[in-house]
């Protein structure tokens, strides 16, 4: 009930499941699996999937592990060594030609064996691995048993870093959370901990795993595919010509053997009308002992494209790719069908063209994204694992996490190192949605070996997951990794100087030399760069044995080049522009802020439920212990402190007498800070758009928690939404009018920006008001209505004044309202649409404001489905609907401004109801009148 039409639901999938003739393909999560281990003096039952923590939370071994200080008291878990092992096996021994062992994913140093006879050690979690065990089947003189031990992976890189051989880095560079040691190992790098996560350091086979019996010599099981399709001649790092058709390029990774006279053909069929827009044997056909490769060029055809969302449809195909055998009256030997999406998707980095200048675009770089040939501006933020265990990540779960992204207005999202190279069920929602994901290679905030096995191991893990996931349209970028460029080559710039050429060295070698090619060989639709963030590079030569010169800091004054993160924890330049950097793309900034009370109430005793708690402090992990003491409040306190010391700048101190009231006041407070603090940012970089800078992105940090913690994320973990993502929704709307006031000047200024890529003209209305919600006379000086004309991707200034020249006895008890109204064009609509935005400012601080009690209401209107909102007596700002326990959802509009008389009606999308509709009953309403006031 009270479903709102515009979520969007998770459509039909189109099936990837390899087929063919004659093989046998046995899933082994259909088979029964127990979980041992030497920690423990029993067996239990276990899943698979699956990874030790969760199989013995199911066996009701453990507790909770997000519970209180669980995290601490389950290290036994990451210290001990586990073993997943099946039942006997029916049906194996039958008489097949050969048996494979196929894991799509093992977490992480695993050693399998069938019927006790050791098969392999495997160590890369992001690897899938295929092991012939045709022969020891041979010698199975029953029905077998697969197990897999999984060694404690702390442990394990530790016997690594001890080893006299092993790589050493200057002290002083190494970035440890919790478990030391991590960029030994090609796991996912915030299972040892991160400033928004525990260290649970899971293991078990986290993604699926198959037995593959192939029956005869000429019979092939597909463990890949890599789709690619581009434009004709089309070359990863320069823009693409959208005249030329487009070159469909297939490739198949499998098993077993070709037959000697093989075929690669496609059938394109267009998903919503079910019309096949074509149906061909592919040419130029490449066959080694592992691939087939074939491509053919759409001479004649022009299929629809797709678009990010705000851009146009999201148009999907399926390409069924067959396998086949011309000597054999062309019997498919195998099938794959691949869900994509016709589009290009460029990051521009080249220099800023003369004709660029002329436009008034300042010298330097660009750094942006063009999808289909435009400039767009990215509107997102920062994914995180959305769990400490993959295994429970549901698409469920991620279908409710991705309709809030849209619902947010966001159109990009960077799935940030590191974490784990997502699932492609998370690619298939976001191509239906619309979300592009630039996606990075799993390697941050550290140096990495540089050895040969090593760098063969993750040559593996990086060809696997550029070919799984090509095919997606929402694949945007490939990054090398997170702040390599930017913040480890300055750690060791200053940890040790003599060595930094060396260091600049063995970064080129990994993320340049390494990964460029692996990433170009394998995909010519997707641009790489080396690092987020980045200046950029000089030049690209593929010839050369570094093949792209990096910029690093041969830069010029009064240029811009590169996209910028920045990260100030000093509040008393919250709101200071001049601290917040200039540059074309903003791809991560951001504060921190307490998850909402009954957030907290899911994970912590009530006895906790206070500000600096041991149990609340020791799960704030910014700053990071650093180390394994669980005592760590030093460390925590510095971010506890920073978040106090915003909200004690800025806004009224909470202080009731209700102990948990205060705690809910205090958890508030610090996300009013954090969502202003944001959305001043992604104003100023907003503007930017149609500033010299020419800036065309904003990510923030970050969009989800992983659990409940204080954190930079906009939803916490569960799904609710704190204020900044709905903030954060309204400022990421296509045409907005932004205050922006200086305070140290006393100048303030008022823009439209817009995101169209058409020019929208339309009027402003301008209001002040006192804050007991009467007009100032004469609107203190101040135009009551103003007309604009904006550009596509640009700003307008429509008002600038000194507050001081203004007409007022008060002003800093007075509020700006303004409101915007524009005709303007959807990229690809024919239509025109009504855009309207409100926004406001004071020109005091909130804690300054004398603010009266608004007399807040909130009613629901069963008819309409809707909340009624009023204010009968005041200004009410930061006006804030609450929703209790038990459905997981949000307000369409939420943190407004209300003036007295003025009635808001909000509706509530449900994500999912466990209270059969009576949260109804336990919304409420709140404003900033009621942070200050004590009870
Ligand atoms: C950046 C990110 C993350 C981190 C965040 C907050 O460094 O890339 O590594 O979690 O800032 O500190």
């Amino acid at each position: 009930m009270y479903f709102r039409a515009g979520t969007v639901s998770a459509l039909l999938l189109a099936s990837t499941l390899p087929t063919a003739l004659g093989q046998h393909v046995r899933d082994l999560g259909s088979e029964k699996w127990t979980l041992s281990g030497q920690a423990l003096n029993q067996t239990v039952p276990a899943k698979f999937p699956s990874q030790a923590h969760l199989d013995l939370l199911n066996a009701g071994v453990i507790d909770d592990p997000y519970h209180g200080l669980n995290d601490f008291n389950l290290r036994w878990i990451a210290e001990s060594n586990w073993t997943y092992t099946s039942d006997p096996i029916e049906g194996l021994l039958a008489n097949y030609d050969s048996t494979w062992l196929v894991f799509d994913g093992l977490d992480t140093f695993a050693t399998i064996s069938l019927c006790g006879h050791s098969i392999a050690s495997t160590d890369n979690q992001f690897r899938q691995y295929a092991f012939d065990v045709s022969e020891v089947l041979g010698d199975c003189d029953s029905n077998p048993v697969v197990s897999i031990n999984f060694g404690s992976a702390p442990n394990i890189v530790d016997a690594i870093a001890q080893d006299p051989n092993s790589q050493k880095w200057p002290p002083g560079v190494q970035i440890t959370y919790e478990y030391p040691n991590r960029w030994f190992m090609r796991k996912e790098q915030s299972d040892f901990g991160w400033d928004w996560g525990p260290a649970f350091s899971p293991a078990g086979p986290w993604k699926p795993a198959y037995i593959v019996q192939l029956e005869k010599t000429e019979d092939i099981y597909v463990l890949n595919t890599d789709l690619d399709i581009y434009r004709r001649g089309q070359i990863n790092y320069l823009p693409p010509d959208q005249t030329q058709p487009w070159v469909v390029n297939a490739s198949i990774d499998f098993l077993g053997y070709l037959p000697s006279n093989p075929s690669l053909s496609i059938e394109v069929t267009d998903i919503e009308s079910g019309t096949v827009l074509t149906s061909r044997t592919l040419d130029n056909l490449t066959t080694s002992d592992t691939s087939i490769t074939g491509l053919t060029v759409l001479d004649d055809l022009t299929p629809k494209l797709w678009w990010p969302r705000g851009m146009g449809n999201q148009t999907l195909y399926n390409v069924a790719i067959t396998v086949k055998d011309t000597n054999n009256k062309n019997q498919s030997v195998a099938h794959v069908t691949k869900r994509t999406g016709f589009r290009t998707i460029f990051l521009n980095q080249r220099n800023i063209t003369d004709s660029q200048r002329a436009q008034g675009i300042a010298p330097g770089a660009n750094w942006h994204f063009e999808v289909n040939g435009h400039e767009f501006y990215a509107k997102g933020s920062n994914l995180i694992p959305p769990d400490c265990f993959w295994p429970r990540v549901t698409e469920e779960r991620m279908t409710q996490l991705f309709n809030a992204v849209v619902a947010g207005n966001q159109n990009m999202l960077r799935v940030w190192s590191s974490g784990a190279y997502l699932p492609d069920f998370m690619y298939d929602l976001a191509d239906e949605m619309g979300i592009l994901l630039w996606s990075e290679f799993q390697f941050s905030d550290a140096l990495y070996p540089s050895d040969d096995a090593f760098l063969a191991n993750v040559a593996q893990e990086i060809v696997y997951n550029v070919r799984r996931v090509n095919h997606h349209p929402s694949l945007a970028l490939w990054a090398g990794g997170n702040e390599i460029e930017v913040l480890m080559l300055l750690l060791v710039q200053l940890a040790d100087p003599a060595d930094y050429s060396y260091y600049v060295g063995e970064y080129e070698k990994m993320y340049i030399s390494l990964f460029l090619p692996l990433v170009y060989e394998n995909t010519r639709s997707i641009s790489y760069s080396p690092s987020s963030t980045t200046n950029g590079y000089l030049s690209v030569d593929l010839s050369a044995p570094i093949p792209m010169a990096e910029r690093y800091d041969n830069t010029t004054a009064g240029s811009y080049y590169a996209d910028t993160d920045h990260y100030n924890y000093d509040a008393a330049v919250a709101f200071d522009y001049g601290s917040y950097p200039v540059g074309r793309f903003a791809n991560e900034f951001g504060f921190h802020s307490m998850p909402s009370l009954q957030t907290w109430q899911q994970a912590v005793d009530p006895d906790d439920l206070s500000f600096n708690s041991s149990v609340i402090m020791l799960r704030n992990h910014h700053d990071p212990a650093g180390g394994l003491m669980t005592d760590n409040y030093a460390n925590s306190s510095i971010g506890m402190g920073e978040m106090t010391m915003a909200v004690e700048s800025y806004y009224p101190i909470p202080s009731k007498s209700d102990p948990v009231a205060n705690f809910s006041a205090w958890c508030h407070a610090t996300q009013i800070f954090q969502a202003d603090m944001y959305k001043a940012q992604i104003q100023f970089y907003r503007r930017g758009s149609g500033m010299p800078e020419r800036q065309l992105g904003s990510l923030y940090w970050q969009l989800e928690d992983i659990w409940q913690a204080p954190s930079w994320a906009g939803i916490e973990y569960g799904g609710r939404w704190k204020v900044l993502h709905h903030v954060a929704k309204d400022i990421y709307q296509p045409v907005i009018i932004s205050p922006f006031w200086n305070y140290t000047t006393g100048l303030l200024d008022v823009y439209v920006t817009s995101d169209l890529w058409e020019s929208a003209s339309g009027s402003v209305n301008l209001t002040w008001l006192d804050l007991a919600g009467n007009p100032i006379s004469d609107n203190a000086g101040t135009p009551t209505s103003a007309d604009f004309a904006v550009g596509g991707l640009n700003t307008t200034k429509i008002y600038g004044t000194s507050v001081a020249s203004l007409g007022f006895s008060d002003a800093e008890n007075a509020v700006l309202l303004l409101s915007l109204q524009a005709d303007g064009k959807v990229p690809n609509s024919e239509e025109s649409t009504v855009f309207t935005h409100e926004n406001y400012v004071t020109v005091a601080f909130p804690k300054d404001l004398d603010i009266g009690d608004p007399g807040l209401t909130v009613e629901f209107d069963d008819e309409e489905e809707e909340f009624v909102v009023q204010a009968t007596d005041a200004v009410a700002l930061y006006t804030w609907l609450d929703y209790p326990d038990g459905v997981v959802g949000y307000f369409e509009e939420n943190a407004f401004v209300l003036a007295p008389g003025e009635e808001k009606r909000v509706g509530f999308v449900v994500q999912n109801d466990s209270t059969d509709g009576d949260w109804v009953d336990g919304v409420t309403v709140r404003s900033l009148w009621d942070q200050k006031v004590r009870d």
